[in-house]
Formats: structure tokens, sequence, C-alpha cells
């Protein structure tokens, strides 16, 4: 699959904001900082569609992206910034469950774990989440190229681990940089877009 057109629709805190559902929808989440829009942005052929941070942890809305007027992706806000408050932090959840548990459009969801690091706690904790709710789900190693390949590998052995990955739960590597694995990323996502029709 390659994607021709993508547009910004809306960027919603609240239920009530979401555009309407209709077409399906992918869903990224992530770290913040994880490389989460620098992806959106290599997979959409946009520089500048989602905003790469230069501060972490300003994105605080859940934002809308048409695709091909066919699907959507969905740029969740991140977590595991440290500079954020209780209050901040309990608005980010109840945000995350109400788009995750309630979206009839949602179709899958991809998580971005850095390929340098052990999954974070909140990256086990989300991965889990998804698994409770029985959400499709990918997991993307980003920054790839920050590794050789045998660094990369050994590390990808050790992502899965630490999520307790089944054999059939995909984990693919990406780097925004080197612009590779995008494919096979819009292969996945296109798959799972063809199970759902
Ligand atoms: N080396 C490298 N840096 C990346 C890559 N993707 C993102 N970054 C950098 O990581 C930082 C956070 O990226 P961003 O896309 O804003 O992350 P987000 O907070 O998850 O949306 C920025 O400084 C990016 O330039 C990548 O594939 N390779
Ligand atoms: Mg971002």
């Amino acid at each position: 699959m390659t994607i021709k057109n993508a547009e910004f629709i809306a960027a919603a805190a609240k239920k009530n904001q979401y555009p309407p559902a209709g077409v399906p929808e992918i869903a990224f989440a992530g770290r913040s900082n994880v490389g989460k829009s620098s992806l959106i942005n290599l997979l959409t052929g946009r520089r500048k569609l989602a905003k790469v941070s230069q501060s972490p942890g300003k994105t605080r809305t859940i934002n809308f992206f048409n695709i091909d007027d066919t699907w959507r992706i969905v740029d969740l806000p991140g977590y595991g910034y440290a500079k954020v408050s209780k209050a901040e932090s309990e608005s980010w959840g109840k945000m995350m469950e109400d788009y995750l548990e309630t979206r009839e459009s949602l179709v899958s969801v991809v998580q971005l774990v850095d390929c340098r690091h052990e999954p974070t706690a909140q990256d086990v904790q989300m991965f889990e989440y998804l698994r409770y709710y029985d959400l499709a789900r990918i997991v993307v190693a980003t920054k790839a190229d920050k590794l050789s390949k045998n660094e990369l590998n050994k590390n990808l052995a050790m992502i899965r681990k630490s999520l307790n990955l089944t054999g059939d739960e995909k984990l693919l590597a990406v780097s925004a940089l080197k612009k590779t694995g995008v494919d096979n990323l819009l292969d996945e996502i296109d798959l799972l877009l063809r199970e759902n029709d």
C-alpha cells in the first residue's frame, strides 16, 4: 500500500470533538519522544503533518488524519513524560480510555517502543491494556538507525521477551531518519484494513 494524500482533520481532547466515525482508524501510541510524529510523517510522506517535538510531552490531544479518504491515522497523546502533574496524567488516562474502549471505527493500535531500551513499565502496561481489550496490535521499534544490525536483533528479542509477545504478535523495526521499515508497516496496516473490510 502507498499513501497518496494525508491531511489533518481534528484534534480532540473530548469525545464530542472526535470527527464522525466512519472509515477505519489505525491509532499510534507510545512514550513521548519515541518517534511517533516522525513515523507518521514518514508514512504519509508529509514532513510536517504531525509536529516533531523539540520539547517532549506537548501533544495533549488525540489527532486525526485523513488518509486517502479511506482510512485514518490517529495520533494518541504520548505518555511517560516526567514533568506532568497528577491532573494531567489523569486526563491523559481518561482520554486514552475513552478512545480505546469506545471507538467503534478503531481497527488496530500500533505501539511504538524505542529499539535502544528495554520497554518501560508504562510500555508494558500499555501493551497489556491493548491485549486485555483484545485490540489488534502491532509493536514497532523506532530509531533503528541508532543500533548496529547485531544490536538491533538482540534488542528486538529483548523487546519480544519483555512485552511477552507471542509468535503471531508482530514486531517491526523502523527508522524515520533512514526511512527504513515503512513498507513493512504499511503492508501490515493494509492487511488489518482488509481483514476489517
Ligand atoms: N535517530 C533517529 N531519531 C529519531 C527518529 N525518529 C524520531 N527521532 C527523533 O526523536 C525525537 C522525538 O521525535 P518525535 O517524532 O517528535 O517523537 P514523538 O514525541 O513520539 O512524536 C526528535 O528529536 C526526532 O528527530 C529515528 O528514526 N531516528
Ligand atoms: Mg509527537
